[in-house]
């Protein structure tokens, strides 16, 4: 069964699945959500209406949470490169590092993203002040 990603090349959980993808060269089609593509959101609203993406799709089955696409992954499409240790202690270590970069990284930068994509000062300086004290925080 063939492969779609739903997603945006600048979404940086997008890119975390399309490393996923790349690394075991995995056939997929990309699904760019964007309004230049209206079915392409129209579509990924039907699938998953919390309105976050990637999603993967995979036949009938669609896929959600990013962390949760990499273990499908690895399940149904293994190659080369082994996505999450096979080792139950080593693969600890990886899911640490997974839920550190998603929870005080990336939905860290959504802030200062979120307050950008306003187009209010206020809420843009906010959205980056916020963002700014919380990665300082994480990357020390
Ligand atoms: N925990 C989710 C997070 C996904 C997420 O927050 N994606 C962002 C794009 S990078 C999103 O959907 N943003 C849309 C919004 O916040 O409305 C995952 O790992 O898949």
């Amino acid at each position: 069964m063939s492969l779609a990603l739903y997603g945006h090349p600048f979404s940086s959980y997008t890119q975390k699945v399309l490393i996923a993808l790349f690394e075991n060269d995995i056939p997929f089609e990309f699904r760019c959500i964007s309004p230049d593509y209206p079915q392409n959101v129209a579509d990924w609203l039907q699938l998953w209406p919390l309105r976050r993406f990637p999603v993967l799709v995979d036949g009938d089955r669609h896929v959600i949470e990013t962390s949760v696409i990499i273990e499908y992954l690895q399940l149904t499409r293994p190659g080369p490169v082994r996505l999450v240790p096979e080792d139950p202690m080593a693969a600890l270590d990886v899911h640490f590092l997974d839920r550190f970069f998603d929870l005080h990284i990336m939905n860290v930068v959504q802030h200062a993203v979120s307050g950008a994509l306003t187009g209010d000062p206020v809420k843009r300086a906010d959205g980056l002040a916020i963002a700014v004290e919380k990665l300082e925080l994480a990357y020390a």
